[in-house]
């Protein structure tokens, strides 16, 4: 990349380098505006890094940062229960190995293709590094859909697709997990498939495994969990909690439902989630329980929830679930969720707390918004952290052949959530941004991941 060298003291001289690389990743990934969006976020969020130190730049550590190490690619053929022979396209980046094997998930949806990976690739960097764990970033997936479906389908996709991508994972290289659309099922089909072709039990391939062969517990609800433990710290800054407040929780998958179950235990009173069709509103608070049968168990609808509690309300439709009246919003279902006039009528409606569960559920213009605004933020690459966390943990435990129990694992939670907010906190008081935790949280997770790329070389 032939971007001048410069010392970069000031913040200007900063900011023209940082631009400069933004604009060649523009030309150098064109049509990709997921990862376009997730890099102008991190890159901006350095400037003042790159101004107070020159080591950076010299290194071209930004220039490299942004180049994944591999993007792989590949088909997946598999046959459907009439017989059709079906195509689809299989990803997996490793984008940074600088601090330990690449680490993060897999999402199966019609979405899927090179920008959402690797948008979803970049941030998982900063991630795991402010997990504080040995874990590098990675991400993969298929626009595979496993709506509709039958589990045949499902096993029959997912040995497909593992029958290629064992060749470019393992426990010390690349260890994948699930995302949206890949849960407990779709890792029991994949590690089932993995082993059968290594001949071999290597438990730490992939995370998010059943309890029965080497999950690790509360890996389930980390990501829900840790979102709420990292919003208690956010409400206790302000003299706050949990007790007592309105929540709004968009989606009503993973992430979702273990946010609310904590949110609920908590004290808050959750009235409204949702799915890719609509939304639910329910005054009294969401019974949880309704929402687990209908989308852990049954895999229906959100909209069924009415017919099962005939005082709630159901709207077709997700976008309009931001216009219902709450302290803290906690966005987990999926990317540029919340745009630029949803956040304003989160604000007009009084919005004090938002927390990200999904990645990256908020436009640029959105997170100005809040900033502007005075709601106190909690970004996705701190805020989620807790899942790959736990992963990291469950790793640990395959390691080491042991099993750690429900309240250990969930303590040690606690403490990542913890200590990534207060690594959040500081580094944005230190760098000149106080209170604004995307400043901090990606001045953090760089830093780490900076500093071992310099001794690590040029490679
Ligand atoms: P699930 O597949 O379990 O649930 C996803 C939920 O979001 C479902 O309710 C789904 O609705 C809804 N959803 C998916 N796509 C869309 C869309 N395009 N528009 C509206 N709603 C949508 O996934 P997870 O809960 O695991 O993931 C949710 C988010 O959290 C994602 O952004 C993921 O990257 C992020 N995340 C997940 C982690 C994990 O450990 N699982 C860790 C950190 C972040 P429907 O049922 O109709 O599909
Ligand atoms: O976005 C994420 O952090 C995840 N989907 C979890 C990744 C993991 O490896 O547990």
């Amino acid at each position: 990349m032939a971007i001048t060298q410069q010392t970069g003291s000031t913040l200007d001289t900063a900011k023209q380098y940082v631009n400069e690389v933004y604009e060649t990743v523009k030309k150098r990934n064109p049509g990709e505006s997921e990862f376009h969006q997730a890099v102008k976020e991190i890159l901006d969020s350095l400037v003042p890094v790159f101004a107070k130190q020159p080591k950076y730049q010299n290194n071209a550590i930004l220039e490299r940062i942004v180049e994944p190490e591999r993007l792989i690619t590949f088909r997946v053929p598999w046959v459907d229960d009439q017989g059709n022979v079906r195509v689809n396209r299989g990803f997996r980046v490793q984008f940074n190995s600088a601090i330990g094997p690449y680490k993060g998930g897999l999402r199966f949806h019609p979405s899927v293709n090179a920008s959402i990976i690797k948008f979803l690739g970049f941030e998982q960097i900063f991630k795991n590094s402010l997990t504080g764990q040995p874990i590098g970033g990675g991400k993969g997936g298929s626009d595979f859909d496993p709506k509709g479906k039958s589990d045949n389908e499902v096993m029959k996709f997912t040995q497909s697709f593992m029958t290629e991508l064992s060749k470019y994972i393992g426990p010390d290289t690349d260890v994948p997990a699930g995302d949206i659309g890949v849960g407990a099922r779709e890792i029991g089909y994949m590690f089932g498939q993995y082993k059968r072709l290594r001949g071999g039990n290597e438990a730490g391939v992939l995370t998010g495994k059943g309890l029965t062969y080497g999950g690790s517990l509360t890996r389930t609800e980390a990501t829900g969990y840790g979102l709420v433990y990292f919003t208690a710290e956010m409400l206790k800054t302000k003299g706050e909690s949990f007790e007592g407040k309105t929540v709004v929780v968009s989606g009503s998958g993973n992430v979702s439902i273990y946010a609310i179950e904590k949110a609920q235990q908590l004290g808050a009173t959750i009235v409204a989630c949702s799915d890719s069709n609509g939304y639910i509103y329910d005054k009294d608070g969401i019974n949880l329980d309704t929402v687990k049968t209908l989308k852990e168990v049954e895999r229906k609808r959100i909209k069924e929830y009415v017919n099962i509690h005939p005082s709630a309300q159901y709207f077709e439709g997700c976008e309009n679930i931001w216009t219902i009246p709450c302290d803290i919003a906690l966005p987990c279902a999926t990317q540029n969720e919340i745009n630029e006039e949803s956040a304003k009528i989160l604000v007009a409606n009084g919005v004090k707390y938002v927390a990200e569960g999904a990645n990256m559920p908020s436009t640029l213009e959105a997170i100005d918004v809040y900033l502007n605004n005075g709601v106190y933020f909690g970004p996705a690459k701190a805020a989620n952290a807790g899942g790959v966390a736990v992963s990291a943990l469950e790793m640990a435990q395959n390691s080491a052949r042991l099993a750690w129990t429900f309240e250990e694992v969930d303590a040690k939670l606690v403490q990542i959530m913890q200590n990534i907010y207060n690594n959040s906190v500081n580094a944005a008081e230190q760098y000149g941004h106080p209170g604004n935790l995307v400043v901090g949280s990606n001045i953090a997770g760089f830093l780490k991941v900076a500093d071992t790329m310099i001794a690590h070389g040029v490679i």
